[in-house]
């Protein structure tokens, strides 16, 4: 544990040695949302964070990817390393192209910088709207980078909560890329999949064929616990109606957990209630993101 750790006491370790799932991942199964974290200090966390997370490096992470059977990963920027992406980009290069990753860049990126990322092996940006992540930025400094970053083919992942939705969807529906929503737009699962805010969120993906669904996170957001039978009705409703438009990770090592931490093996055993056929869990796994991050 390093000194700056030491002084945040709100996260948890990642699970230490989670269970080879029952489930035999398809072939070439991708890993579509998943971090890493440091190791600080070669990889210092950002000084504007809002958690301090665990050390968490791509030899884990690879080491995690190979222990459950995945072929591959998508590694996203996560907001404690705030817009230095050099932990991300180090490790999509040293994957030996089995790593593609997200970043999270301002209006000053370049172009020469974009296509360097592009080289590493990252495939687009994420736009964090949730307030306890982020400061907000301006909706002007977000249309400017995806202006930029849709010349090389790059999408944008959102990341948001079901009660903003209402105000954030005339925004979204002017950003001109493929558009990859985290967590299913955090919906709030007490409330059932037949609330406005699910069906707003069901309506969006229908109205919108340029917007998909990362169908993840049931540890963030259950409200009994592991096996996370309250959130199964979700992920299952949006693998059904859109099976082409999603994607799936382990979001491992979840980050700013404060309930508990998920066993990784328990989360892949997870994937077979949502998507019950192996149809929809090769297009879950592997046709979806094989054509959004490896065309
Ligand atoms: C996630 C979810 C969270 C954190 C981040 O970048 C991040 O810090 O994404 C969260 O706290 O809900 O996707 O890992």
């Amino acid at each position: 544990m390093t000194e700056i750790q030491e002084m945040d006491a709100n996260w948890l370790e990642f699970h230490p040695n989670p269970k080879r799932p029952d489930f035999k991942l398809p072939d070439g199964a991708v890993d579509a949302h998943c971090h890493v974290f440091g190791p600080s200090p070669e990889f210092p966390f950002a000084p504007e964070r809002k958690y301090t997370p665990c050390n968490a490096g791509k030899d884990q992470l690879f080491a995690l990817r190979d222990h459950l059977g995945f072929a591959r990963n998508v590694i996203v920027q996560a907001t404690c390393h705030g817009k230095d992406n050099s932990a991300m980009i180090d490790a999509c290069k040293s994957s030996q192209g089995l790593a593609r990753g997200i970043a999270s860049v301002g209006a000053d990126i370049t172009e020469t910088e974009i296509a360097e990322m592009h080289n590493a092996g990252v495939r687009g940006v994420r736009f964090n709207f949730v307030k306890r992540l982020v400061d907000s930025t301006p909706q002007e400094v977000f249309l400017s980078i995806a202006d930029k970053i849709k010349e090389f083919g790059w999408h944008i992942v959102v990341y948001f909560e079901a009660q903003d939705l209402a105000e954030l969807e005339p925004f979204l529906k002017q950003l001109p890329t493929t558009l990859v929503v985290d967590h299913m737009g955090r919906p709030e699962v007490s409330l059932g999949v037949d609330h406005p805010d699910f069906q707003r969120f069901m309506r969006l993906m229908s109205d919108n064929e340029n917007i998909w669904s990362k169908v993840t996170c049931p540890e963030r957001l259950t409200k009994l616990g592991p096996p996370y039978d309250d959130v199964v009705p979700f992920p299952a409703a949006i693998v059904k109606r859109f099976p082409d438009r999603v994607l799936w990770g382990t979001d491992w090592p979840h980050p700013n957990m404060k309930s508990h931490m998920p066993d990784d093996g328990e989360l892949v055993d997870f994937i077979t209630r949502i998507a019950p056929t192996n149809e929809l869990q090769t297009r879950l796994l592997v046709d979806n993101p094989m054509r959004l991050y490896w065309p």
